[in-house]
């Protein structure tokens, strides 16, 4: 028997959908260029695993583990974030959303300024990401070094703002901090609601 390779994800929209925040061009080279590339790199570092289990080259192995994170969180990020904006999206959460962010950063606000300031500042090429944390039961916010690094372990992403250059460059050159302030202007809240609600379920 043998598992099904990984698949690249249709964007839940049009490349345009988001004109005015990420134009065509930049979505078409994202989505069809970065993160369809982590995910033939997630698939051919499975195939040179099992191979290299099967001839007992285990000198390739911790070379092979280390590109599985990366390729492997590349991909599930990219992801995360193609689901984590709407063309309808923006404003503030409500719900069991909106009073967990209450609870846990003390409410919207606060949550944003926490959020931006992470997106900001992670180094080099990362993201920004909320997370649920099912151990203690709370929300919280990480920064990810390049895909895999600083991650919050067990801990599940549901909103991910992509801060590598290649996400803002070509729309915004070196100013990050539009970016991620006009990231805000269509977050699709209903969708990271419902992967909270999820998360909470399944703990
Ligand atoms: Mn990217």
């Amino acid at each position: 028997m043998k598992t099904t390779p990984y698949e690249l994800p249709p964007l839940p929209y049009s490349t345009d959908a988001l004109d005015g925040f990420l134009s065509s061009e930049v979505l078409e080279l994202h989505h069809g260029k970065h993160h369809a590339g982590y995910v033939k790199k997630l698939n051919a570092t499975l195939e040179a695993l099992a191979e290299a289990r099967s001839k007992n080259r285990t000198e390739e192995l911790p070379g092979l583990t280390r590109k599985l994170a990366f390729h492997g969180s590349g991909h599930v990020l990219h992801s995360l974030y193609w689901t984590s904006m709407s063309p309808g999206g923006g404003g503030k959460p409500t719900g069991e959303l909106a009073t967990a962010l209450e609870r846990d950063f003390g409410g919207f606000d606060a949550f944003r300024e926490q959020f931006t300031a992470a997106s900001e500042g992670a180094e080099a090429s990362g993201w920004g990401l909320l997370v649920h944390e099912p151990l203690g039961g709370r929300l919280m916010i990480t920064a990810a070094e390049s895909h895999q690094n600083m991650a919050f372990q067990g801990a599940r992403p549901l909103l991910a703002c992509d801060v590598w250059e290649h996400a803002y460059y070509l729309g915004y050159q070196n100013r990050r901090a539009d970016y991620v302030k006009r990231f805000f202007d269509v977050i699709d809240w209903e969708s990271v609601a419902a992967r909270y609600a999820d998360s909470v379920g399944s703990k």
